[in-house]
């Protein structure tokens, strides 16, 4: 087997479920990659929960953590996916340790690709401090892909989605604000969708003689919420616009749309997550059922939809179920293909 390629993970460690760190390292692993794990907080649990115990690492443990993986030359990567790091400061930090081992690479004549998932909030709610914001808008033009959730994109773009064409338009703002050459917008529904069984994931790329593409997959909704999704999303689409991406660097000549990195990565990526989503869905439906039964058999009704007590157990019955979903994220099943109109 080839030598494992290298990547640098920076977001979040929970001890139980799967967001941030979590939701990133068992499929980068599947898809033999060697995972570096900056654990930027360590809480019990993800904040869905609505009660958690923990900490945030500050941005000197941060740093701390970066020295000593510089001091043994263990900065050789490949990749940095960047996600979930809930402090103005710390970002900051990850932004100038990404630039320093940038540097130290690029002196070795290797190019470190960064792939950044501004996480702030989704569901109309910011939940990083609010301070957060312009250190992402600092960051963004230095990044290789960034993927912004709806909530992300309309908040750094000022355009509320009311139809379709207000996704292309916050594409084209966020290229003009923060010129970065690959935006994928991971999830959007826009408020005038009538057909509310779809949803669309959006991006754009920026071709070898400097003109943009734009292009969207349309996606069955799967109604559910789930956290973790945008973490999951960023750390595949590391594995595959960096496949791509290399296989495309030694070409020559022009790269036809169809088969451009980014246009590639998003179809098996989004192909990998509603495969993951269908399964935890699936899952959740079972747990229903069974909860639903007991009810019913006992006669001690369940919680209330609402109530705390039920919140908990939603969302641990909720957690994305990765380990089952192995086959399908080392081999995805692409069937919706990108279109360009
Ligand atoms: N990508 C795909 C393919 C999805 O199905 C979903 C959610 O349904 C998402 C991404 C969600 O991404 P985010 O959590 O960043 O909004
Ligand atoms: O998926 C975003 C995320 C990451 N990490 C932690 C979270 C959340 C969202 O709630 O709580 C710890």
């Amino acid at each position: 087997m080839a030598d494992a390629k290298r990547i640098l993970a920076v977001s979040s460690h929970v001890v139980h479920g799967y967001v941030g760190n979590r939701a990133s390292t068992l499929p980068l692993q599947l898809l033999n990659w060697d995972v570096d794990v900056l654990n930027t907080v360590s809480f019990s649990n993800h904040t869905g929960y609505t009660q958690w115990r923990g900490d945030r690492h500050s941005a000197q443990h941060i740093r701390e953590i970066y020295t000593g993986l510089k001091m043994n030359t263990l900065t050789d990567y490949d990749v940095v996916v960047t996600g979930y790091i809930p402090g103005a400061e710390a970002v900051r930090e990850v932004g100038a340790v990404v630039q320093e081992l940038r540097r130290d690479n690029a002196e070795l004549g290797r190019e470190v690709l960064w792939i950044l998932d501004p996480v702030m909030g989704d569901e109309e709610k910011l939940y990083v401090a609010p301070d957060v914001i312009p250190v992402y808008e600092s960051l963004l033009p230095l990044a290789t892909v960034i993927t912004p959730n709806q909530f992300e994109t309309e908040l750094l773009s000022g355009i509320k989605f009311q139809s379709a064409s207000d996704i292309k338009k916050a594409l084209c703002i966020l290229y003009d604000k923060f010129g970065t050459p690959n935006i994928v917008i991971s999830s959007a529904v826009a408020a005038d969708d009538s057909k509310k069984e779809e949803f669309v994931c959006a991006g754009q790329t920026r071709r070898k003689n400097g003109s943009l593409l734009q292009f969207y997959l349309r996606l069955p909704f799967i109604n559910a919420y789930f956290t973790g999704t945008g973490d999951l999303f960023a750390s595949l689409m590391s594995d595959r616009f960096w496949t791509y991406y290399t296989a495309a660097k030694g070409a020559e000549g022009d790269v036809p749309d169809a088969e451009l990195p980014l246009v590639r990565a998003v179809e098996d990526v989004s192909a990998i997550v509603q495969a993951v989503l269908r399964n935890t869905a699936d899952e959740v439906q079972k747990y229903n059922i069974r909860e639903d039964k007991l009810a019913a058999e006992t006669g001690v009704p369940r919680p209330e939809p609402g109530t705390k007590e039920r919140r908990i157990r939603d969302m641990k019955f909720g957690e994305l179920r990765l380990i089952q979903s192995q086959d399908k994220i080392r081999v995805p099943d692409v069937v919706v293909k990108a279109r360009f109109d």
